[in-house]
């Protein structure tokens, strides 16, 4: 059935740079082992097209963001070494409306917060978080000289015990372990319609570089049980240890091949519309989506609706949320450029829609600029190929193409 789907619109694919079996789908099949499939499938897509990429971006020179597990040793250290100088920098943002803000990564956390009702469940949920990476990737490299760029988490990679990954194990090269014990029950998520079970953890982050970690802001909406919110944004300051509570039932059970051939190609993959409310997890009652799926696997800070950039894993998460669109977008290029939803938290209160023509807000942070320029420029193309925020990254999926 996939198969079908993905034929129709390769048939009108016109010339040609590498032979490229396409692969039959199968829901059975190993999730990691697919998304590599489909991320083979993109670049050959991208690379048959005769569209000349704009504003001097090409597959050949576009930034390429890598999964975690495909970094040396070295380069993981690098990445870690520039988070933490963010953490030792002052902050930029003003305090008028970031006061609880005390360094340079907290003004990441604090625009977040700020406008969390205006960037989820509304039509610009994917560009904003896209510009919202891009900015923080960009503060790494300007800002205390990174290399390379933000990472992401295949959430399908040790989907079943999320303590094996090279992102969670608490080694020197992770992004620190589970939090310490800390006895409650699970998390209600989902605007407290859904339980979920607690994993081993709930406290303070106890191994690797992320151990001692001061969170300034929030929590200001978590779903865990026993983390109490401290009412307020990022103008209540509130100092605490980074908490998690590392949840594999969550990733065993939505991680799923099913559910991403769904998103991509199969059934919501579609249009704009079915496409979002898939990884918002609003299509299905039994499905969270991969968006909430990978903050509930976090929990505790992780998780807040408001505050969750205060656990650094939150753009790993986030960037690999912006590759699925990536990847979405290639393979839909009629809907790609479209936008769903308001401008409000689920329509609420009642509002228009949202325009591509709309402004990104980082607050004073940086230049507010439309959605478009986060998407492709150019009506009929193929590609959709546009910015380079656009473009950067994903070109080498899960390290196999190191
Ligand atoms: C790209 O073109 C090559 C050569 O014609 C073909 O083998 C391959 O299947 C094409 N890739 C896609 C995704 O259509
Ligand atoms: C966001 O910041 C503005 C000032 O720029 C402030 O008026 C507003 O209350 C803040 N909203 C939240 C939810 O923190
Ligand atoms: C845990 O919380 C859920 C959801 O609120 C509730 O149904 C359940 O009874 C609770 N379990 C215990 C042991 O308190
Ligand atoms: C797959 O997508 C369809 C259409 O959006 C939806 O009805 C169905 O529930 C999805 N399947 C899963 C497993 O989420
Ligand atoms: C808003 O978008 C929806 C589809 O997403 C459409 O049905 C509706 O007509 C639009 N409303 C306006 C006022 O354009
Ligand atoms: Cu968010």
């Amino acid at each position: 059935m996939y198969l079908a789907i993905l034929l129709t619109y390769l048939i009108s694919m016109s010339s040609y740079v590498a032979s490229f079996t396409i692969p039959s789908f199968d829901d059975d099949a190993d999730p990691v082992v697919v998304l590599s499939q489909l991320q083979e499938l993109a670049i050959s897509t991208l690379q048959n097209s005769s569209q000349t990429i704009s504003q001097g971006c090409s597959l050949t020179d576009a930034a390429i963001r890598r999964d975690w597990e495909a970094l040396s040793r070295e380069e993981r250290k690098d990445y870690i070494q520039a988070v933490q100088c963010l953490i030792s920098k002052e902050p930029i943002s003003d305090p008028k409306w970031a006061s609880a803000a005390r360094t340079r990564y907290d003004d990441f956390v604090a625009v977040h917060t700020n406008v969390t009702l205006a960037v989820h469940n509304t039509g610009n949920f994917f560009a904003w978080h896209r510009y919202h990476l891009w900015a923080f990737e960009t503060a790494l490299r300007d800002e205390c000289g990174y290399k390379g760029y933000q990472p992401y988490w295949n959430w399908f990679s040790h989907r079943d015990n999320l303590l094996e990954s090279p992102i969670f194990d608490g080694s020197d090269t992770s992004m620190g372990g589970d939090g310490e014990f800390f006895m409650h029950n699970g998390s209600l998520t989902d605007g407290g319609t859904l339980w979920l079970p607690s994993g081993n953890g709930g406290g303070c982050v106890k191994s690797g570089p992320f151990k001692d970690m001061q969170v300034n802001i929030g929590p200001t909406m978590p779903d865990m049980d026993g983390f109490v919110p401290v009412g307020g944004g990022s103008d209540v300051y509130n100092p605490h240890c980074l908490r998690r509570d590392l949840t594999s039932y969550v990733t065993k059970t939505w991680a799923t091949t099913a559910n991403l051939l769904n998103v991509t190609i199969g059934a919501s993959s579609n249009t704009i519309r079915d496409f979002q409310l898939d990884i918002e997890g609003d299509i299905s009652p039994d499905n969270i989506g991969f968006h909430l799926m990978g903050h509930a696997a976090m929990a505790a800070d992780g998780a807040d609706l408001y505050t969750s950039p205060s656990d650094p894993v939150f753009y790993f998460h986030h960037s690999m949320i912006d590759r699925i669109w990536w990847l979405w977008q290639i393979f839909h290029p009629d809907e790609a450029r479209k936008l769903f939803g308001t401008i409000t938290m689920f329509n609420n209160p009642p509002s228009r829609n949202t325009t591509v023509d709309d402004p990104l807000d980082l607050k004073e942070l940086y230049p507010h600029r439309p959605i478009s320029d986060l998407m492709a420029k150019g009506e009929n193309s193929p590609l959709l190929v546009g910015s380079m925020e656009r473009l950067s990254g994903h070109l080498a999926g899960d390290g196999q193409h190191r």
